[in-house]
């Protein structure tokens, strides 16, 4: 299985040189690419000295900070592209533990189209998130599972392998939102496509170093979303159900 592991960053210097160290390990086969929107800091440079002596690194530099969402949709356009077969989703900023990645691309090449590294299944964790982050992303995640119908416990979760097959039915043209709300469309995406998901636990470890990119806006334009396409189900459906007699 030919596989790309995309590591989107803003100002990840501090992080990048460690998380380039455990992918490479982890994932021997893996080729990598990291998509940097208007780094101020050094991770740029960073990435360019591992690129001289890692042929299986990549670096895709862009001008402005243009979101989460842009940065990987722009990447799997790439993958699919360059003919790979399945994309890895990790943040640069070491939450994500590479010694996973095994696992996760062994149930991809065994056919599971979307893999997600979950913390709120039996096994999953999150360390070192004050309590009232905690709570925002549980009970968010429960909000967009009953508001969508969706049987995931972590839909907003960063850490992922989708087979290129499964990008090429959701469409990514159509793909809109950011942040969180750019991880909950896509699984919403994958459920709708009928494509098969499996969650895996994980240990997710808060940031120790770098700063947060995460902000009210994010968390709201996913709010907004849910809420969105959730009416705009509804209403569908009961649309259908007339025209149909249904009722
Ligand atoms: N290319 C690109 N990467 C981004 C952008 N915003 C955030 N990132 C990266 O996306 C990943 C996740 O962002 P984080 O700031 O860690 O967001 P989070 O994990 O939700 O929140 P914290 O861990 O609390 O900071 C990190 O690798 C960031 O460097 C962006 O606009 N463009
Ligand atoms: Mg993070």
């Amino acid at each position: 299985m030919r596989t790309l592991v995309v590591v989107p960053t803003h100002n990840e210097a501090d992080n990048i040189a460690a998380l380039l160290d455990g992918v490479l390990a982890s994932a021997p086969d893996a080729d990598v690419l990291v998509v940097d929107d208007a780094s101020t800091d050094k991770t740029r440079e960073i990435v360019r000295e591992w690129c001289a002596r890692e042929t299986r690194l990549r670096l895709v530099e862009r001008d402005e900070k243009l979101g989460l969402g842009s940065a990987y949709a722009h990447a799997f356009t790439m993958a699919m592209d360059e003919g790979y077969d399945a994309v890895v989703e990790i943040d640069a900023d070491l939450s994500h533990d590479p010694v996973v990645l095994p696992m996760m691309l062994g149930l991809a090449e065994s056919g599971i189209d979307v893999v997600i590294g979950s913390r709120y299944v039996p096994g999953g964790s999150v360390v070192g998130w004050p309590h009232r982050r905690t709570w925002l992303s549980r009970w968010g995640n429960r909000y967009a599972a009953i508001a969508l119908g969706l049987a995931i416990n972590d839909a907003t979760a960063g850490y992922r392998v989708y087979r290129t097959d499964t990008l090429r039915a959701i469409d990514l043209g159509e793909v809109r939102s950011e942040g969180y709300g750019f991880q909950v469309e896509m699984t919403y995406r994958a459920v709708a496509a009928g494509c098969s998901i499996v969650e895996i636990p994980i240990t997710f470890r808060d940031r120790v170093a770098g700063s947060s990119k995460m902000n009210g806006n994010i968390v709201r334009e996913a709010f907004a979303l849910v809420t969105w396409w959730a009416i705009r189900d509804a209403v569908t459906l009961r649309r259908r159900r007339r025209a149909y007699n249904v009722d």
